[in-house]
């Protein structure tokens, strides 16, 4: 069924007052107005298609898919959303919230932020673009960032809210712990249905690819995108040699950090670039898991948790992630641990070795005549044997300080 609401464009304002015009009725609503230095939220409703009756029409417009990487599956990427608009592949997504999809707030709202005049259906469980998976339903409610910039891309995100909650596993942003998990130079994973070339065609299946974390200076620099790359609102990844790269139709969908254990943490929305897979020219995504922003999301979940009045459990979820360590690391904690048990042994193999040397050295200064002949040769035998001792403490000494190192540098 098409549910055409009336766009309604209403500001809900830190202050904690919303004005809600509809009509001629204006209506107060109290939000949650703790949060002083958070920017608003724009709230307001969009013309959905939900399931009862929907159909998802496949689509061969114009659109976009990751340029290189691999065709994968939803299971490995379950919060994967497709969003259509009109029935033609829009954008990506992902399920933030069991009743909550994040996007990119250029998918929702035109340069002038109203909200783009389609109609718009979700989809998850969908590894092939267009078809299967289960169609989630939608409330209506959507919202970008008040400091959303379209001519700069800025704080390029948004929410659209579900009115029945969504039991495909969400993804949790990376949280102030986590920061090791998406330092420069770590491996994220970008997935989508878009174009596989600049101006190319759409994937008909999900893909992934690897794009490392970029140093804010290499995007910042004059070969690259100079002034436009704002770091404290924006992540590159990709590759500077060029030929891998999200692009048009991937737009909205997540860029996500490995972690021990298999799992994986929300660092990125794929948002914009000059092109796609163009040298010198990565991948830009919104900037996401800085703590000073994941405060800011944290809090429109909390609004948008009220303005739609969630049943049940579905309020006062933590969108935010913590304790996950970056893959490898609790191999190189236990590595390090069995070096330094190894250390720790010979120690004290080296200390007997060193006492038993003693304990010959005093017998030999007591001692005369003919037994002085064998306990030289004992004192030698020991001497020998704790000098050995003690080199291989040492070495395992510095294997265990270097253990160690390896672990601290895997594990932040
Ligand atoms: C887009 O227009 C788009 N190369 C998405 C990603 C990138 C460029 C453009 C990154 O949706």
């Amino acid at each position: 069924m098409i549910v055409d609401l009336k766009r309604r464009s209403f500001a809900y304002l830190l202050a904690g007052v919303v004005m809600l015009v509809a009509g001629l009725a204006t209506v107060l609503l109290v939000v949650d107005d703790s949060q002083a230095a958070t920017p608003g939220l724009e709230y307001g409703q969009i013309a959905v298609d939900n399931p009862d009756g929907g159909t998802a029409a496949t689509s061969s417009s114009p659109g976009s898919r990751i340029v290189g990487g691999s065709d994968t599956t939803f299971e490995k990427y379950p919060w994967q959303v497709q969003i259509t608009g009109n029935g033609q592949p829009l954008c990506g997504g992902m399920l933030i919230h069991p009743m909550i999809v994040m996007t990119a707030a250029h998918c929702l709202v035109d340069e002038n932020l109203n909200f783009l005049p389609v109609t718009f259906a979700l989809f998850t469980g969908r590894t092939q673009s267009g078809t299967g998976g289960e169609q989630l339903t939608l409330s209506g409610g959507a919202g970008v960032a008040n400091n959303y910039v379209p001519s700069t891309h800025d704080n390029d995100y948004g929410f659209i809210a579900l009115s029945s909650p969504s039991s495909r596993p969400r993804i949790q942003i990376a949280g102030a712990d986590e920061r090791g998990l998406w330092r420069a130079g770590r491996a994220a994973i970008v997935t989508g249905y878009g174009a596989i070339a600049e101006g190319g065609s759409q994937s008909p299946v999900l893909k992934h690819l690897a794009v490392p974390i970029l140093d804010d200076s290499t995007c910042q620099g004059a070969g690259s995108y100079g002034a436009a790359f704002h770091s404290s609102v924006m992540l590159c990844a990709g590759y500077m040699s060029g030929g891998e790269d999200s692009c048009q139709g991937d737009s909205g969908g997540p860029l996500v950090a490995p972690a021990d254990g298999g799992i994986y943490r929300l660092v990125g929305v794929v948002s914009w670039g000059v092109g796609c897979a163009r040298p010198n020219l990565p991948g830009i995504y919104t900037r996401i898991a800085e703590p000073s922003l994941t405060q800011i999301i944290a809090s429109y979940v909390q609004n948008i948790e009220q303005i739609e009045n969630f049943p049940g459990q579905n309020n006062g979820i933590s969108v935010v992630g913590s304790g996950a360590k970056p893959p490898g690391c609790s191999a190189a904690n236990s590595a390090a641990a069995a070096q330094q048990s190894k250390y720790n042994k010979a120690n004290k193999a080296a200390a007997k070795a060193r006492k038993a040397l003693k304990k010959q050295q005093k017998k030999l200064r007591r001692a005369k005549g003919k037994a002085r002949k064998r306990l030289k040769r004992a004192v030698n035998k020991a001497r020998t044997r704790a000098n050995k001792g003690t080199r291989k403490a040492k070495s395992a000494k510095k294997a265990a300080q270097k253990a160690k190192a390896a672990a601290s540098a895997a594990c932040n």
